[in-house]
């Protein structure tokens, strides 16, 4: 029986790709590096610091900079980012996800977020929705992020459900991967042929797609 549905945030409740792009390429030409879109995508799902290693790798500096030189880099590139997020209205929210919090609310299915951005609750309380979440696990309280399942065991853990009545939404690869080793029911948003590859149970390619009885009945079959 499905008792929860634990949420990705990036690119399954709001569109702040975009925004995390924008910070990180300004970032990496700032210090000689070319970012382009292509590489953003390997960006997605994955925490602040390991998004920077790849970048430095990406652009041959991986070694030429200390932890707090790191740290530094990190924390310019976030300045950057919440400085984007101030422009957040609830208007942002992707088509369907709120129609589908209300459905979940009034059938009693518990609300999780498992998100890698330790901005998450600020971009809740700027969409108007914390309230539909039951829990929001800080990604600081998990060993290892995405792909590893973690967050989302974490999630099932504080909402008191077993790890096979809960479905995972996520749009990344290594997010699908996470939901799967978690042992959950994997809904992917984006195109069919990445998540099916991913590992997804279900994929959906526009969140207006993500309607409870069609949850419900990939879910018990
Ligand atoms: P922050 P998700 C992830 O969020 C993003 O997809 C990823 O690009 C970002 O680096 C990560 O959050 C960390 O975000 O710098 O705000 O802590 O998709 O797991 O909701
Ligand atoms: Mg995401």
């Amino acid at each position: 029986m499905l008792k929860a549905v634990i949420f990705d945030l990036d690119g399954v409740i709001t569109d702040t790709a975009e925004w995390h792009y924008a910070a990180w390429k300004e970032l990496a030409n700032r210090i000689g590096i070319d970012f382009n879109r292509e590489f953003n995508e390997e960006l997605k799902g994955i925490s602040r610091m390991e998004s920077l290693e790849k970048i430095l790798v990406f652009g041959g500096k991986a070694g030429l900079y200390s932890e707090s030189e790191k740290l530094e880099l990190a924390k310019t590139k976030n300045d950057q980012y919440v400085q984007l997020l101030t422009k957040m209205k609830p208007d942002d929210i992707f088509p369907g996800i709120k129609e589908l919090l209300e459905e979940l609310k009034a059938k009693g299915v518990l609300i999780g977020l498992a998100s890698a951005s330790k901005n998450a609750p600020a971009i809740l309380q700027s969409l108007e929705i914390t309230n539909y979440f039951q829990t929001v696990v800080n990604p600081d309280e998990v060993e290892r992020g995405k792909p590893a399942p973690d967050i989302f065991l974490k999630a099932a853990e504080k909402l008191a459900v077993s790890p096979a009545e809960c479905i995972g939404i996520e749009d990344a690869t290594a997010g699908i991967m996470a939901i799967k080793d978690a042992g959950m029911f994997a809904v992917g948003v984006g195109t069919i042929e990445k998540m099916k590859q991913a590992g997804a149970d279900l994929v959906v390619e526009d969140t207006r797609e993500l309607v409870l009885s069609v949850l419900l009945r990939e879910f018990n079959q």
